[in-house]
């Protein structure tokens, strides 16, 4: 028991030794001697670091900094109306990489960000999408779902797809092809490149720019205009760039917290300092 208790407080990450090896405070030193070779052999090919860069804040200023975040969240709005300035491609790929630090699936990043500012291929997407829109609007979608898109007044016309500076087309790899050319699973495909796109969005308001999911149905079109292999599916369309002077937003509005969540529990009062 003492012995256990050693090894098990003195090796990094006790809690994997306890999920991948089943050991547990109980274990005898036999038992633990016997497993060492294989929690070597484990150390040996896989690297863990002490976590660094995490930042924790007095209590007020954790406060300060959910509220102004969410004061500055609030003020995103998808925009459809989208001004030819151009931005800099710098900005983009700052965003890319804050996207690409999302968590994941087995951290294997399934997601391939295409970012078009060529006018010719925005035209071809814009053509691609605007065809299946004009299915969709004209007869696929069924009533239900038009109603509940007419508070938006979107329609089959998108010419935001050539005005915008940026188009980021987001695939998802429903696998990976390795070099050797096999394939391996990727896994929580969809909730990964979701959480990474809500992070792009997110990046692309702090920068001061407005952004709108754009989500032809069906998008499989994008493969062949964007080149794409077989294993990416695209995701959505990132629309990205400044609003257009004459901009308009529908009027709609978000579900108030007590609509949203439920809490359970009465957590006891955050202390300082624990
Ligand atoms: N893809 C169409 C329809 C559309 C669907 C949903 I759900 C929206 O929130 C908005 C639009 C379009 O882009 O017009």
């Amino acid at each position: 028991m003492i012995c256990s208790e050693f090894v098990i407080s003195w090796i990094p990450a006790p809690r994997l030794l306890k999920d991948k090896f089943h050991w547990n405070d109980e274990l005898d030193c036999s038992r633990i001697i016997q497993n060492y070779t294989v929690w070597l052999e484990f150390m040996k090919k896989y690297k863990f670091l002490p976590l660094s860069g995490y930042q924790k804040y007095p209590i007020a200023e954790m406060q300060r900094r959910a509220e102004t975040f969410y004061a500055d969240i609030k003020l995103r709005r998808t925009v459809r109306d989208f001004s030819t300035e151009s931005i800099p491609k710098e900005v983009i790929e700052n965003c890319l990489l804050a996207a690409g630090t999302a968590p994941n699936g087995a951290n294997r990043q399934p997601w391939h960000f295409v970012v078009v500012s060529d006018p010719e291929i925005k035209q071809q997407i814009r053509q691609g999408a605007e065809e299946e829109e004009q299915a969709f609007y004209s007869g696929r979608a069924p009533d239900d779902w038009l109603e509940a898109l007419a508070p938006l007044g979107t329609d089959e016309h998108k010419p935001f797809l050539e005005t915008a500076p940026y188009l980021i087309v987001i695939f998802a790899e429903s696998y990976t092809v390795t070099p050797d050319g096999s394939q391996s699973k990727n896994y929580y495909v969809q909730e990964s490149v979701g959480i990474a796109t809500g992070i792009l969005i997110n990046a692309i308001h702090h920068c001061g720019l407005v952004s709108l999911t754009h989500t032809p149905s069906p998008m499989g079109f994008l493969n062949k205009v964007l080149n794409r292999p077989a294993n990416e599916r695209p995701y959505l369309i990132l629309v990205v760039g400044y609003p257009a002077p004459e901009a308009t937003v529908p009027d709609i509005r978000k579900k108030a917290l007590a609509e949203i969540s439920t809490f359970i529990g009465n957590a006891p009062e955050a202390t300082e300092n624990k």
